[in-house]
This record gives structure tokens, C-alpha cells and sequence, in this order.
């Protein structure tokens, strides 16, 4: 699937999961235990595998991963046929869980069944599978399972419990009531899940003994359809599993897709699952590689807001992981060899702000306490500045080769000095240890200017009064739907230096008429939300004005609704830029 139409499956999951509001019904009480080693891995491979892979991400002129057999309608007989060319000729589990251990990697989640129905693993309750269907003709989990533990990482496997597009009655996105494209598709899903979904997730825990059951996703699950599934755990006590089956079942773990949410899940267990092209299966044309340097922020981004990361690959139906993926998450590998301590056992950083430079994650060190500063944009100024930290900092010491840096008091904060030569302008990756006193204390800070002289006023360091939601969901980061015209949204700022600004607030409003919201704090201004049909990605720019700053200023920029007609808007980022910038910014209309 695209990574852009994750975002469509993420509504309906949501629209899914609130309509049901029963109460877990499985939920081991020692969750903390469960979920110990968890916590601590950090980082994990998740395998897509399976027939599609035979199509390479081609039928007719259909382009999709593991979605194809949906897109392109393709009949039964005929996906069926693709999968005996499936024959995993060169697999080599060895291989796999030898790239995933290289990696720095601590679990494997693979597939044992997608959508389109069919078992990676010998099944006793239907001839779709591995045995009966393919070319391979033999039980590809368990080799794999072997394979990873001996190199004691943790083995979990995904499982398509609704959608089932070649069983009797299984789900089928976009085809009310077991409909579909086939006749042979259609019966009662309650009788699939009975027949299929409920012995199938008795065979695969009872059989490979997984450490986390991948449930994806919850199209037309009921609590009456999911609660034998979820009944089904306790043959792991220990397992792991995610928010996907259902029900009112909340699970484990979160599971934003293809996306980091700003702020993280507070009080919540969550990983980002994200591909490393634009496909989960096999797509052979598919060259939209991530590259080593969004992996490792991705990584660290994910880790400083206490999640974790799990990166796809996708063999082709020999059973090869393509090798831009070999060589990424073996320079991965190379990265985590020296900066593995900053990732592994660590936790969310104790600075809820945004942080210009990277990212920070943290230890328990006695009484004291260890702070990691991952350097993902490195500022000209070679100052990696701890905005509003309380805590005596000890020493500081860079990962790589442990050389001391040096630390320094500024007015907002202790700052770490970087040589040039260490760490160049822009550059990532770098980490430096910081052994500070006590438990971290972080004091509220007005907003600074960013390396570029731009002041950036995200969401996530807003204050909000009223009732005001920020929105993280699927991708998204902004104050909204705002729809209390009593609420207001401030940001409080200190000049550093002084000058003419250029005010533009980056907002939309999805229906036609805009409302207006008031600026106060730097000057009186007044201004409509543009509407926008795309509201939902596109916030147009609109420049309000030219505001002065003086150096060493403090003060506050508040958004307050026009009382008149309010409607519901978004609130993207606003923003102050230098006047002598020459950007040029794409005008709302
Ligand atoms: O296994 C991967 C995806 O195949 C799976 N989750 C990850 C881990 C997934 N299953 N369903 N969805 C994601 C959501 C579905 C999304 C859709 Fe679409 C997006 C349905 C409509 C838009 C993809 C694109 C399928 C049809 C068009």
C-alpha cells in the first residue's frame, strides 16, 4: 500500500476503533513485565511476504505491493496460479535474521498471513497456503523463528484477521457484506472467522510461539468476532500485541503507519511501522529508497518520544530482500555499533519542546541521570543548547570516540559546545553523553530563533486555553478542530536579535467562508482563515504584516477568535522570518 493512502486507512481504523467502547477484556495484569523487553528493543525488522511478491508489483496495468490481488480484482484461479511460481528458491533465514541482527535490530515481525489470505506457513484448516498452493512447498516461518532467536532477537508474526480476500466471507475493503470481485469470495465472515481467523491464530501461536501478534486491521470486527481471537492470546501469556484487532480491544501498543506523531502517545506503548520505499511488498521498480539519513532520524526521532521503530522489507518471491535495503540497514548497523547506547533501554526525552538541533533520550544513571543528544541538523554556531534544563550538567562526552566536549551556562539553558571539526554545519548522527545531576528538571522557555533566524511556532509548543485539541493523528500537526470561540492559543517568544519580521500564520478552515482570528501581542492584526477543498494536507500561508522586534524582547503572540462567525479551523504553524529573507512563500487564496 502507499504511503499517501496510509492515510485514508488510518481514518477508517480510527472510525473503527471509537465506534466500540467496551472495556479490554484480556489484559495480563503484569503488563510492565510483559512489556520489559519491548520497551528496551527500540528497533525491529518487519518482513511483507507473499504471493504479490511473485507479481513484482505488476498486474496489467495495475502498479500496487501487497495490495495487488485487491487492486487489480485479480480471480481467485488465477492469484492462485501466481502462487505456485512463489517458491522462495534462494531463502536464506540465516541471511534475513544475520541482516536484521546487523542492523541493530532486537525483533522480527513477518507475515504469516496478509490480506490476500494465503499462509506463509503449512495450514491445517485451508489448502492457501505455503504447502498446498506454492512452489515452496515447505513451512518458511519456522526456519525463520529458529533463526532469529539463535541470535536472540524476539519473533513476532502479523496476522490479516478480517480481510481475507481469497477465504469465504473475509473482509474486503471497499465490498459491503462479503461481496468482492469473485463469487468464490463470497460467504459469512462470521463463519470465517470461526473456520479460518480463530484456528489459524491457534495454530500460528501454538506452533511458532510468537512474542508479539501483528493484528491488522479491524474492518467490520465486532466484539462478538473479536473477543475469541483475543480470548486466544492467553496461550502466550506473554505475548505482545498491537491496537489492531478490534472489538473495543485496545491491545499493547499504538500503531501509527508511515508516520511519527509529533508529541508521541504519552502513557502509551507505540511503534511506527514504516516502509523504506513507498511498498510493503515487493514492488521491483519501486526505487523510492528512504535514505540512511532519514532512517537514523526517523529512529531517533521515534525513540526521543519513547517509541518504537520497526522498518519493512520486502523479499521478492525468491526470497531475496533487495539490496538497497541490505545496504541501508547495514549502514544502520554501522551507526547503532557505536551509537546503540543511546537507543536501546532508553526513554523519552525530558524536554517536551520542539528541539532545533535533534533529539534527546535519556537513562537512570543512580541518582543521576544520563541524557543522550543526538545531533540531527547540526546549528553554525556549534551550540547544542538545553532549552529551560534546571540540572547541574556534569560532563559531556561524545560517543564515538569518548572525547570530552564542553559545557557552557546560557541565559535559556546549559549549552554543549561542538568543534567544527567534530561535527560540522548540518551535519547528523553525531551523540553526545551528558551526565547530568539528579532527576531531569526542564523549566518552561519562550520560543528562540531557529539557526536560519526564523521564529517557528509549532503546536506541540503552543499554550492552549480552552477547549482545544492538538492533532497528531495519521500524520497530521496542528491545533484543531478549534472550535471553541472562547479558546485562545499562545506562543511566548524572547527576540534575540533585533529587527523587521514578516508575520505569516499557516491555517485553513475546511469549510467556505472563513472565519477570522485577531493577533495580539506584537501589534493588532486581523485576518481570514482561507478555506481550502485540500484542508486536509494544504494550510496556505498568509502574511499578516511586518512586525519590529527588540533585542532581548519578551513577549507573547496570541490567536484568539473574531467572535462573529466562528467555524472550525486548523492551526498549522505561524511564524516569524527576518525581512531581508528573500524566501518566497506560496500565497493563500
Ligand atoms: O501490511 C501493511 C498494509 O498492507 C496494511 N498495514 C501495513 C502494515 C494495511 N492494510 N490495510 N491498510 C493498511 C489500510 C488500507 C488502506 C487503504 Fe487503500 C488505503 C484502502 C484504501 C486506501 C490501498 C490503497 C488499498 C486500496 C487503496
Amino acid at each position: 500500500m502507499n504511503r499517501h493512502l496510509s492515510i485514508m486507512f488510518a481514518a477508517i481504523l480510527i472510525a473503527t476503533l471509537a465506534a466500540q467502547s467496551n472495556e479490554p477484556i484480556f489484559r495480563p495484569s503484569d503488563k510492565n513485565e510483559r512489556m520489559a523487553w519491548w520497551r528496551e528493543a527500540k528497533f525491529g525488522m518487519f518482513i511483507h511476504w507473499g504471493v504479490y511478491a511473485v507479481l513484482a508489483g505488476h498486474y496489467e496495468d495495475v502498479r500496487d505491493g501487497e495490495w495487488i490481488m485487491h487492486a487489480g480484482k485479480i480471480p481467485l484461479d488465477r492469484y492462485r496460479g501466481y502462487a505456485r511460481q512463489f517458491n522462495a528458491g534462494q531463502y536464506d533465514p540465516a541471511a534475513w535474521a544475520d541482516l536484521a541482527a546487523r542492523a541493530g535490530m532486537r525483533y522480527v515481525v513477518i507475515t504469516a498471513k496478509h490480506h490476500d489470505g494465503f499462509a506463509l506457513y503449512p495450514s491445517e484448516v485451508t489448502d492457501w497456503d505455503v504447502m498446498d498452493a506454492a512452489g515452496a512447498k515447505r513451512d518458511l516461518l519456522a526456519p525463520l523463528a529458529r533463526e532469529v532467536r539463535k541470535r536472540n532477537l524476539k519473533f513476532g508474526l502479523y496476522y490479516s484477521q478480517a480481510q481475507d480476500w481469497y477465504h469465504p466471507g473475509g473482509a474486503k475493503y471497499r465490498y459491503p457484506e462479503g461481496t468482492g470481485w469473485d463469487k468464490a469470495q463470497q460467504g459469512s465472515f462470521d463463519d470465517y472467522i470461526r473456520d479460518i481467523a480463530v484456528p489459524q491464530v491457534r495454530e500460528i501461536l501454538t506452533r511458532y510461539e510468537p512474542d508479539v501478534l501483528w493484528w491488522d486491521f479491524p474492518m467490520d470486527m465486532t466484539t462478538a468476532r473479536a473477543s475469541p481471537l483475543a480470548e486466544l492470546l492467553k496461550l502466550r501469556p506473554g505475548i505482545i500485541s498491537n491496537d489492531r484487532l478490534g472489538g473495543g480491544y485496545m491491545g499493547d501498543t499504538e500503531t501509527p503507519e508511515n508516520y511519527i506523531p509529533p508529541v508521541g502517545f504519552p502513557g502509551r506503548d507505540w511503534e511506527t511501522c514504516m516502509t523504506m520505499n513507498d511498498n510493503w511488498g515487493y514492488v521491483r521498480d519501486d526505487n523510492d529508497w528512504l535514505s540512511f539519513r532519514e532512517i537514523i532520524t526517523q529512529l531517533v526521532d521515534i525513540v526521543s518520544k519513547g517509541g518504537n521503530y520497526l522498518l519493512n522489507v520486502g523479499p521478492d518471491a525468491d526470497g531475496r530482500i533487495p539490496q538497497p535495503s541490505i545496504d541501508l540497514l547495514t549502514q544502520v548497523g554501522a551507526w547503532m555499533k557505536v551509537n546503540g547506547e543511546s537507543i536501546y533501554e532508553t526513554q523519552a526525552s525530558p524536554f517536551k519542546r520542539r528541539i532545533p538541533w535533534g533529539r534527546v533520550t535519556t537513562k537512570p544513571d543512580g541518582s543521576n541521570t544520563l541524557l543522550y543528544l543526538h545531533v540531527l541538523d547540526m546549528p553554525k554556531d556549534g551550540r547544542l543548547l538545553l532549552t529551560g534544563l534546571k540540572n547541574e550538567c556534569l560532563s559531556a562526552r561524545f560517543l564515538a570516540d569518548g572525547s570530552a566536549a564542553k559545557l557552557e551556562r546560557s541565559p535559556f539553558g546549559p549549552c554543549v559546545i561542538v568543534p567544527e571539526s567534530k561535527c560540522p554545519q548540518g551535519s547528523f548522527g553525531t551523540t553526545i553523553k551528558v551526565w547530568i545531576k539528579g532527576h531531569p528538571e526542564v523549566e518552561p522557555m519562550p520560543v528562540l530563533a531557529d539557526d536560519d533566524g526564523i521564529y517557528r511556532l509549532y503546536p506541540m509548543d503552543a499554550k492552549l486555553t480552552g477547549e482545544i485539541p492538538l492533532d497528531q493523528q495519521f500524520g497530521y500537526d496542528r491545533i484543531g478542530p478549534w472550535k471553541d470561540p472562547t479558546a485562545t492559543v499562545s506562543w511566548s517568544i524572547h527576540a534575540s536579535k533585533a529587527g523587521s519580521y514578516r508575520l505569516l500564520v499557516r491555517s485553513v478552515t475546511p469549510d467556505s467562508a472563513g472565519p477570522a482570528l485577531s493577533v495580539r501581542g506584537i501589534g493588532d492584526f486581523q485576518f481570514e482563515i482561507p478555506a481550502s477543498k485540500t484542508w486536509k494536507r494544504d494550510y496556505p500561508v498568509r502574511e499578516l504584516g511586518t512586525v519590529t522586534l527588540r533585542e532581548g524582547e519578551r513577549f507573547e503572540i496570541e490567536l484568539k477568535p473574531v467572535a462573529k462567525e466562528w467555524k472550525p479551523v486548523y492551526i498549522h504553524l505561524v511564524e516569524l522570518v527576518p525581512a531581508e529573507h528573500t524566501h518566497r512563500f506560496k500565497k493563500g487564496k
